[in-house]
């Protein structure tokens, strides 16, 4: 197995003084960085926290997450980083299937996570027990599994996603060879860290030696004044974000220092990118997922508006394939699905070998979403993968729904689709067959307690049956045209 020095040890080593982190309280050296992470690697093994245990984190973007993901690493641990938007039924699900050891929980989630006490640590609690570890990891194993992060699937619950140290360093490398790396760079992260669109910009942050400009909560405004007056390069935007930060920026515009809107987790309105065309707003789309660790096909600064639209190009890394369900591969600008292959994409889902086997055929992941390759072997995604919604860059399931729905014992059938939204993009609507005593009211609030507030349906049509097809499949397609 191929190893590599401690990374958070080794950018502490090369470059001490460098800012790592930037919030709105504190700034912090890389030096600096390593040696707080110290201390709680030492609270963490004092815990009897070992290699290869498993360590779920349900925090917000803040120092602290930062500097307990590393140190699960120093421990030689696994981070599983769960989403705050989830319910308390969604977390102890991941905890438990996760087989997490312990849960490290900020004071704002602490109270509602439904784990024994004995495998709870407050983030207070890390902090008090801070002390200098007896021994921590010392390299990195390129094949040892890093973090796992959840996703839903079409069908069953969500699967733990493992990406590797492997992983996460040759995504750093390949967005480098991309988009370039310069001296004074400053990656402004607003996306959540339990998503790989911050996590990446973590591992990026150690691997490049750059400063990460950390925001706790997306808002428009204070993100426009960082790049406006504190000289951030880079972000990372889902299309909701990008459309709030233009509207609070109305007639100003970015400085030259601002090189890259880095545009991804979900479809980018035509409507959008020709806005940020207009108004000279570097956007840079990109295609990635949970299972890729993040970017896998960025658009090239020099391609931007030549090819707006366009996912742009595999990572050098990486490589695309089209293959159409014949199993051939398509052809120039024929649709079919994508598939990926490359050393970012993951090792599996945890504990699921047939998922995985069916996921991953001879390291080509099967993405369930549809593109076409143009003559130039630029990458247009066309339609995601089977029934997914993307709301706000937050991923919805319809069958999670639906299941969801049908637990409720006046319910008898339950069908979900995702329906336009101006803010959002897309949000989940239903259509349900029930007793007549049921409303839609009770329905929801029903769901409320079981389904993170997003995946919560907007609206709720009551029908008589639900349009299935010959061998009584749903037929979510035809939903949406029944939307009123
Ligand atoms: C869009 C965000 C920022 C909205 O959150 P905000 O404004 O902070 O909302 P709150 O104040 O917390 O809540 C207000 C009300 O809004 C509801 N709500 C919040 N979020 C959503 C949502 N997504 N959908 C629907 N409703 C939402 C709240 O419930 C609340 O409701 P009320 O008032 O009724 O209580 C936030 O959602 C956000 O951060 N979204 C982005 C998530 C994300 O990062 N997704 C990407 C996941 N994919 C990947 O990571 C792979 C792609 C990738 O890596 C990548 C992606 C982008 C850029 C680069 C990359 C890369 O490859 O590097
Ligand atoms: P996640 O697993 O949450 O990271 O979501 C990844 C999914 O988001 C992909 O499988 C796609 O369906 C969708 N997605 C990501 N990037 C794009 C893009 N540039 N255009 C369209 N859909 C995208
Ligand atoms: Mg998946
Ligand atoms: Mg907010
Ligand atoms: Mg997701």
């Amino acid at each position: 197995t191929t190893t590599m020095p401690n990374w958070l040890k080794q950018r502490a080593y090369m470059t001490p003084e460098r800012i790592a982190l930037e919030t709105a309280e504190e700034s912090l050296t890389f030096l600096e960085l390593h040696e707080e992470v110290l201390g709680r690697a030492g609270a963490l093994g004092g815990l009897g926290i070992q290699k290869g245990d498993h360590i779920a984190i349900l925090m917000g973007n803040s120092a602290e997450m930062v500097k307990i993901i590393h140190a699960v690493f120093y421990c030689g641990a696994t981070a599983v980083l769960l989403n705050t938007r989830l319910t308390e039924e969604e977390w102890e699900y991941q905890f438990l299937d996760s087989k997490a050891k312990l849960i490290i929980a900020s004071p704002e989630y602490y109270d509602r996570v439904p784990v024994n006490e004995n495998k709870k640590l407050s983030l207070m609690d890390a902090v008090r027990l801070l002390q200098k570890p007896a021994v921590y990891e010392e390299e990195y194993d390129l094949n040892q599994t890093a973090v796992i992060m959840y996703t839903s699937g079409t069908t069953g619950k969500p699967k733990g996603v493992m990406q590797t140290f492997g992983n996460h360093y040759w995504s750093a490398v390949g967005s480098a060879l991309n988009l370039g790396l310069h001296t004074e760079d400053k990656w402004l992260a607003a996306v959540p860290l339990f998503h790989i669109s911050g996590l990446s910009i973590l591992f990026r942050s150690v691997i490049y030696g750059m400063t990460v400009s950390l925001h706790e909560r997306f808002d428009a405004e204070s993100i426009n004044q960082s790049i406006i007056h504190n000289k951030t390069s880079i972000i990372s935007v889902v299309s909701t974000m990008l459309d709030g930060m233009l509207e609070n920026l109305k007639e100003c515009s970015y400085p030259k220092t601002f090189r890259c809107m880095l545009l991804g987790g979900g479809p980018a309105p035509a409507s959008l990118l020709n806005q940020c065309k207009e108004k000279d707003i570097p956007v840079v789309q990109t295609y990635g997922m949970t299972e890729t660790s993040s970017q896998f096909a960025t658009l090239s600064m020099e391609d931007s508006l030549r090819k707006l639209g366009s996912a742009g190009k595999p990572l050098f890394p990486c490589q695309i394939k089209i293959v159409k369900e014949s199993g051939d591969e398509a052809g120039t600008n024929e649709p079919g699905e994508i598939m990926v292959k490359g050393p970012n994409v993951m090792k599996g889902y945890w504990n699921r070998q047939e998922a995985t086997a069916r996921a991953l055929e001879n390291g080509w992941l099967h993405t369930g979403d549809i593109g076409r390759m143009d003559e130039d072997g630029f990458l247009y995604v066309l339609d995601r993968r089977s029934d997914l919604i993307i709301s706000g860059g937050e991923n919805i399931y319809p069958a999670e729904i639906e299941s969801v729905l049908m637990e409720h014992p006046l319910v008898k059938e339950a069908g979900v689709t995702g329906v336009t939204d101006e803010k959002w993009g897309q949000v989940p609507y239903a259509f349900v067959v029930a007793s007549e005593n049921l409303t839609a009211n009770e329905l929801l609030h029903f769901s409320a307690k079981k389904l993170a507030k997003y995946k919560v349906p907007k609206g709720i049509t009551f029908v008589s049956e639900l349009p299935r097809n010959a061998s009584r499949k749903l037929q979510r397609h035809v939903l949406k045209g029944m939307v009123q």
